[in-house]
């Protein structure tokens, strides 16, 4: 059926992305759908506005930092997504048993092979080619719900900016990056038990870059919203740098996250190369800032191939204030869906991303959002019940009921092929 190749249930043999085959196994998750996805680079669109947020972040970086005339910063906008769990993961110091590596919340071709969940992947690559300042820019794909801010596929932006002691501290000489009890030959002997710190680097050297990094972050942030924008810094953490923070703005009512940031780990620049360095690193989330900036409702609107669309960010000036006209609105239409779970499953062990992967397969980009709405345990049968809401709407035109009834059947029925699920 031509539902053979949904998520979870049945295997396949391989792989097949742009011509390549890749060998698949009890890992691989990845769907047609998502791997029609791969090389739209939405973020090299001309007109399409998250291309636009690129250009602009890309020129504050390099009209901020030059070095003898240039542009410190180089650009990587076109690195391949399909990755290695080392390069996604182990490069980065993310355990094994790291819920981020949940074939619950990646999309793996198999068990080596995933596309890749954060531009940060590229980032030991790059160090070990001898680059110090560079961004990464790209696609990045993630299974998680399913609403108005979330997407299987979005964009990011990630950079690092190393420096020595001789760029960091240039008019003091006496102070250092590294605390002179670090043994440097054994580079694994670095902790993070203090928050304020690794315990290889000084405090100077890393409340300096802090600093910087946070100042950077900021300007970035004025120069894409202006000076009046509200925001906040808060403590995070992330494997790969230490200490960590997230930075929200204040955007219709409420916090936003829009990026994770902190000091890159020591064992990471020994690995890759640089070993008298401290840097920084920072990921942000294009579609947030698009989305922020152009009062852009929707982020499958970012998908949209309609002229009424895209002439809105056509020939703009980079800088120009844009606030997205709604083409129209159309109306959303409901279905519930209500099944019994096969006796395999409980309803804490059903997985809802796979069924959101399934949802999204069959229905494509009519679905606005998936949720489940209610779950129950029937007291004679001890049977388990799911009931999840679909909601609908085209962004270009009115859906009738008889297309989404259509459709909704259709979802019922892969559900049944690929769960054993009994609708209701
Ligand atoms: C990361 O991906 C880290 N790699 C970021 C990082 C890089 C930290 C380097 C430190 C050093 P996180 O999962 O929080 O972190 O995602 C980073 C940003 O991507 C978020 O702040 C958000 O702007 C965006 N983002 C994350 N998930 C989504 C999503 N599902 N939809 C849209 N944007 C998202
Ligand atoms: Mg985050």
């Amino acid at each position: 059926s031509k539902y053979k190749f949904s998520t979870a249930a049945k295997s396949v043999a391989s792989v097949q992305i742009k011509g390549k085959e890749f060998v698949a196994d009890d890992y691989t998750n990845v769907t047609p759908k998502i791997i029609s996805y791969l090389g739209k680079n939405l973020h090299l669109q001309k007109n399409n506005p998250l291309s636009i947020v690129r250009q602009r972040i890309v020129n504050y970086f390099y009209s901020s930092f030059t070095h003898r005339g240039h542009p410190a910063f180089s650009v990587y906008d076109n690195l391949p997504p399909i990755v290695t769990t080392k390069q996604n993961f182990e490069d980065l110091l993310i355990p094994a048993d790291h819920p981020s590596r949940a074939k619950s919340d990646c999309y793996y071709i198999n068990r080596d092979t995933l596309l890749r969940a954060h531009m940060t992947a590229h980032q030991s690559e790059l160090l070990r080619s001898g680059l110090d300042n560079f961004l990464m820019i790209g696609d990045v794909y993630r299974r998680d719900e399913i609403d108005s801010t979330h997407f299987p596929v979005f964009h990011q932006v990630d950079a690092v900016r190393s420096q020595r002691r001789e760029e960091l501290f240039p008019d003091k000489p006496e102070l250092q990056i590294f605390e002179p009890t670090f043994d440097k030959t054994n580079p694994n002997a670095n902790h993070i038990n203090d928050p304020m710190k690794q315990s290889c680097h000084t405090l100077e050297a890393t409340k300096l870059m802090e600093t910087q990094l946070k100042s950077h972050l900021i300007g970035l942030t004025q120069a894409l919203f202006g000076h009046n924008i509200k925001y906040r810094w808060v403590d995070a953490y992330f494997p790969f740098t230490h200490p960590s923070w997230e930075l929200e703005i204040f955007y219709e009512n409420d916090w936003m996250e829009v990026l994770g940031c902190g000091i890159v780990r020591n064992e990471i620049l020994v690995s890759a190369g640089p070993s008298n360095t401290i840097a920084y690193a920072f990921g942000l989330g294009l579609e947030r800032l698009a989305m922020a900036l152009y009062k852009i409702p929707d982020i499958r609107l970012m998908w949209s191939t309609d002229s009424g669309f895209l002439t809105q960010f056509e020939n703009v000036d980079l800088n120009a204030s844009i606030t997205y006209k709604p083409v129209s609105s159309y109306p959303q239409c409901t279905n519930d869906m209500s099944f019994w779970l096969p006796p395999q499953y409980t309803i804490d062990t059903f997985i809802s991303n796979d069924f959101y992967d399934l949802v999204r397969d069959i229905g494509g980009d009519i679905i606005e959002q998936v949720k489940l709405k209610d779950k129950f345990v029937h007291p004679k049968s001890k049977k388990h019940s799911l009931c999840y809401s679909i909601v609908y709407r085209h962004l270009e035109r009115t859906l009738t009921q008889a297309e989404v009834n259509q459709v909704h059947k259709e979802i019922e029925k892969a559900v049944v092929d690929a769960y054993g699920v009994v609708i209701r």
